[in-house]
């Protein structure tokens, strides 16, 4: 077991030294899809791409008023935390969010600072939740990233639209999605960390929760008795308790701001934790590669960290 902890170890290290960007690289202009596969998608490196979609009219459209008038009425989901931590560990649960059904006039009116009150609102269901929630939109983006989907050979999976308030924070988790994540106004900031260092980050198995809030304001935490627990990563990035998981000292976080007009390419299973600025509006893309070769490689180095006990 000694072995393959210290093989873990150096495996993260080479992969650091050998072909990892110690800042994150930009791209000037959208690529050629083969060369897009050779360069970032095959080697599984992030990278922003700029003037990928200028000619996108959301990007001088969405603006609350022109959004108030297309979709203000539209009853779409929304994720309410009392402190902005959707999908987090909170003491020995894995807590989400109550998802909420709120007019769009509703969360721009919170958003804008109109209305006060008690929680956090992120408009993040991610289940293509643009393409499903919010139709009268689509056709301000485009319905896919053409040199991706002819890179992959397939489209999207999902097309998600995100809008949310600055303390609504996404924790750090890792996705089987290549993605390409496009902010439309706003920033966010991203901490990523690769798959090769997951040695590093701690997990714990917790028992799971929603959030609700009651008639007085205050939230409560309801178990969701009967399910399985949830596998998830208990180290906030932004304050790591060293103390307690030592190893992340190791880890090599690469910290990017997104920006209006730029495209993150967030390649699969790398780790990731978002914040942003308030009411950032981002749409992204993700795109299945559960069965790819890259996916299996790093399911054996998940299997590997489980055997030897990460935390
Ligand atoms: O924007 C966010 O808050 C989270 C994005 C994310 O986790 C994803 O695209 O996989």
């Amino acid at each position: 077991m000694e072995f393959v902890k210290k093989r873990l170890s150096e495996f993260s290290l080479e992969a650091h030294e050998l072909y990892l960007n110690q800042s994150m690289p930009y791209l000037e202009k959208p690529p050629d899809p083969l060369q897009f596969y050779r360069d970032w998608i095959g080697p599984n490196k992030p990278c922003i791409i700029r003037n990928a979609f200028n000619h996108w009219p959301a990007l001088s459209r969405w603006t609350p008023e022109y959004l108030r008038e297309k979709v203000g009425s539209k009853v779409i989901s929304v994720a309410v935390t009392p402190n902005g931590y959707a999908d987090a560990v909170s003491g020995d649960r894995f807590v989400m969010p109550e998802e909420r059904r709120m007019s769009f006039n509703e969360v721009l009116d919170v958003i804008e600072g109109k209305v006060q009150q008690r929680g956090v609102l992120y408009v993040q269901r991610q289940c293509s939740n643009l393409l499903d929630e919010l139709p009268e939109l689509t056709d301000d983006v485009e319905p896919h990233v053409s040199w991706m989907s002819a890179a992959l050979g397939k489209s999207p999976d999902a097309v998600n639209f995100w809008l949310g308030e600055e303390s609504a924070i996404t924790s750090m988790h890792k996705d089987h999605y290549e993605n390409l994540y496009c902010v439309i106004s706003g920033e966010k900031n991203f901490i990523l960390l690769p798959p090769t260092d997951r040695p590093f980050i701690p997990y714990g198995l917790y028992q799971p929760a929603v959030y609700r809030q009651r008639d007085d304001g205050e939230f409560e935490v309801a178990d969701q008795s009967g399910s399985e627990k949830v596998p998830w990563i208990p180290l906030d990035p932004l304050d790591p308790d060293l103390g307690r998981y030592p190893q992340y000292q190791r880890a090599r976080p690469l910290r990017c701001s997104v920006k209006a007009g730029e495209m993150l390419y967030l390649p699969s299973l790398w780790f990731h934790h978002v914040q942003q600025s308030h009411g950032c509006i981002a749409v992204n893309f993700w795109y299945d590669m559960e069965y790819d070769i890259k996916y299996n490689y790093y399911q054996l180095l998940e299997t590997l960290c489980e055997v030897r006990g990460s935390t």
